[in-house]
């Protein structure tokens, strides 16, 4: 018989290689040296430090699972994953700048890029650099991204673009803008294109007075008749599986990172209880809140398993989408019902910025709504489950 650990109730540790914990303990190191310090401050006055990127790129934390000659370190999905976890632990909007440069900006490139795309911007994306951005939402297509009116229009030598995208995470900031729009040329098939700073007509004006993921700046895509060379196309997908194909690489990062949010939560909740006393005793001694934290501690230790399970499945490459709409949508729906619990449980001082659980819980108001809602996730596995497509 082992000794049970409370706080990694089924050796998830243990079931990692040893490439994937030291990935693990750089990220949490950093996360926890460099990122927690600054975190209150940076949400409060929601500020977004363009340094983190060229941080956490030195570090290799940045598409991760590109290969070393184009500047990444060709990590594993689930080294990966559990680099979203540890920057989540100390903020979702952290995690957020991270996995747009990662999966939405990197891995298109890569996977649908040309060789000369792939040479210019990877490396550069691979150390922060540059920082990328992902324009797919549209103000009138949300849930329904195939509903895009944003268009490319062929043109001598390449192509002119117009249309807005909304929000868009790291835009007004970005140096690089991966933009999906309906292009005439190819029969008005969803195409990527990746746009630069200082394209005449391009602005990415900011989207101010969020209530939630404060720390991670997120704007519009303004597209004005822009012009682009040939270059700019990304030549290699056509069709709504392009963006897709970078979101099931997003989705699952989230389904990791949420829960680094909640471990937050669950252990913080923990102490408190711990630590305060209210009728002569420990809050933690009262049958209540044990049973709140034992609710927290399974479904924590459940969500992991499953995503490790998908971030195997995801290495081997052999892997259903629908998968990762199973972690994403449970795992951010649970780590929100655990965030809003721990912020009750801190009673008063749940509500301060201090003790941080309601900050998570404001941010994965957001976590929960993009990437593909928790109720369309729901809906792409009632389509698997009855054959019925129910959007
Ligand atoms: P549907 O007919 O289902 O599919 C169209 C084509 O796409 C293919 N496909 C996929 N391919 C790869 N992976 C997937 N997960 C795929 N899902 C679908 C499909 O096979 C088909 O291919 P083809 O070759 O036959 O044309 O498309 P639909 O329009 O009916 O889709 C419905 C639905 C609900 C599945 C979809 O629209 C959806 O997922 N909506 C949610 C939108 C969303 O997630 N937006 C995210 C925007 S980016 C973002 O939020 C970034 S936040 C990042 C941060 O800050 O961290
Ligand atoms: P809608 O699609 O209008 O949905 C509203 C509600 O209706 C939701 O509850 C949804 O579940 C429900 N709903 C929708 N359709 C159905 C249906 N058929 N049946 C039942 N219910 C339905 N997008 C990007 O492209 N790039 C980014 O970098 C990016 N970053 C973001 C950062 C932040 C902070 C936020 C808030 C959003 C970001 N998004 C980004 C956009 C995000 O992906 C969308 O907000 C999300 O896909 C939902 O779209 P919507 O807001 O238009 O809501």
């Amino acid at each position: 018989m082992i000794r049970f650990d409370w706080a990694d109730p089924f050796l998830l540790d243990a079931q990692l290689s040893d490439d994937e914990r030291m990935v693990r303990d750089s990220a949490r190191a950093y996360a926890q040296d460099k990122l927690a310090p600054r975190v209150i401050r940076a949400f409060a006055d929601e500020h977004t430090d363009p340094d983190i990127f060229r941080e956490m790129g030195a570090l290799g934390l940045l598409g991760p699972t590109i290969p070393a000659e184009y500047g990444g370190v060709g990590a594993g999905y689930v080294s990966y994953g559990l680099v979203a976890r540890e920057v989540e632990r100390v903020d979702s909007g952290y995690r957020s700048m991270m996995s747009v440069q990662s999966s939405l900006v990197m891995y298109p490139i890569h996977a649908y890029g040309s060789q000369e795309q792939r040479r210019k911007y990877l490396p550069k994306l691979a150390s922060g650099e540059y920082i990328g951005c992902f324009g797919l939402t549209e103000p009138d297509a949300g849930s329904d991204p195939g509903g895009m009116t944003t268009r490319a229009r062929k043109v001598d030598g390449g192509y002119v673009i117009s249309g807005a995208k909304t929000w868009i995470s790291n835009a007004p900031i970005a140096d690089v803008f991966v933009v999906w729009a309906k292009s005439d040329a190819h029969g008005g098939a969803i195409r990527g294109f990746v746009l630069e700073k200082g394209m005449k007509g391009l602005s990415a004006p900011k989207i101010e007075g969020k209530l939630s993921l404060r720390a991670s700046i997120t704007g519009m895509i303004q597209m004005d008749e822009v012009e682009l060379g040939e270059d700019a196309l990304l030549p290699n997908v056509e069709g709504l599986k392009g963006p897709f194909g970078c979101l099931n690489r997003a989705r699952y990062g989230i389904s990791w990172g949420a829960l680094g949010a909640a471990e937050f939560c669950f252990h913080a909740a923990r102490q408190y209880g711990l630590d305060r006393h209210q009728f002569g005793r420990p809050l933690a001694a009262t049958q209540l809140f044990q049973k709140k934290l034992a609710d927290m501690e399974t479904e924590i230790a459940l969500g992991l398993q499953a995503s490790l399970r998908v971030g195997r499945l995801l290495d081997e490459g052999d892997y259903a989408p629908e998968m990762i709409s199973i972690v994403k949508r449970n795992n951010v729906g649970k780590a929100l019902d655990i965030a809003r619990m721990a912020r009750d449980m801190h009673g008063g001082n749940g509500i301060s910025g201090e003790y941080q659980v309601m900050r998570h819980a404001m941010n994965l108001e957001t976590v929960n709504t993009y990437e593909g809602a928790h109720d369309v996730h729901a809906l792409i596995l009632g389509r698997a489950i009855t054959g019925i497509a129910a959007f």
